[in-house]
């Protein structure tokens, strides 16, 4: 991001002003900042759902060839937004929606990485049934499913919003250690929780 700056239509003031940051290949970085600060407008923008007023935000690849970020770039993130977003169906389909083509195997893989192993104690496994609010699941439960279809899915750069919120720190730095551990991707981890930044590369205050 070079100089970026972003405000709402309605909003009135910058909530990106001359922004710059280069979040760098293989890197884990983790945002911080209070609530209201401009964590997830950031995320927006580099999924290309917003576009900056001002300022430049691109993508480059290993060959020093950089491109605007749009719509089109978009293939290249995996993104776990904030709040809970599984939908009405079984475990299986809704991890289905990361790689329709994803066999058991390859889904148990992404539920161990998330550390979502307590599906496989589950009376119908992977054919539990959830709500689409998550229902009969707890929050830290449906995050952790979140977060192992966001592994199911291509895409070197993963941006994870507050997405392990209702972890237990312990186990919100298992799964940070796993995603780092197993992946090669660049991280992008926005938290309130400072124990993680431990685990991260570069910390990046909002
Ligand atoms: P969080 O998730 O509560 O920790 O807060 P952040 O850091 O994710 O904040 P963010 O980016 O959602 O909001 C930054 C500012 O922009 C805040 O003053 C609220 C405002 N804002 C966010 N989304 C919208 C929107 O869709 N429309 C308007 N007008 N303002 C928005
Ligand atoms: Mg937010």
């Amino acid at each position: 991001l070079e100089n970026v700056s972003y405000a709402y239509e309605d909003g009135g003031t910058d909530v990106l002003a001359d922004f710059s940051y280069d979040f760098t290949p293989g890197s884990c970085t983790a945002i911080l900042g209070e609530t209201g600060a401009g964590k997830t407008t950031l995320v927006r923008m580099i999924l290309a759902l917003i576009h900056p007023r001002k300022g430049r935000a691109v993508v480059y690849n290993n060959d020093g060839e950089a491109h605007e970020l749009s719509a089109l770039t978009r293939c290249n993130f995996v993104y776990v937004p904030q709040g809970n977003t599984l939908l009405s169906g079984t475990i299986r389909e809704n991890l289905k929606l990361g790689r329709l083509s994803a066999t058991d195997g390859e889904m148990h893989e992404a539920l161990h990485k998330a550390c979502a192993d307590f599906v496989f104690d589950l009376p119908d496994g992977l054919g539990t049934f959830c709500s689409e609010d998550g229902g009969g699941l707890s929050e830290g439960q449906a995050q952790r499913i979140a977060i192992a279809r966001a592994l199911l899915r291509e895409g070197s750069i993963m941006l994870l919003d507050e997405a392990t919120s209702s972890l237990d720190p312990e186990t919100e730095q298992r799964l940070l250690r796993n995603l780092l551990e197993s992946s090669g991707k660049t991280i992008i981890f926005v938290t309130h929780r400072l124990a993680v930044v431990d685990y991260c590369d570069r910390v990046l205050k909002m």
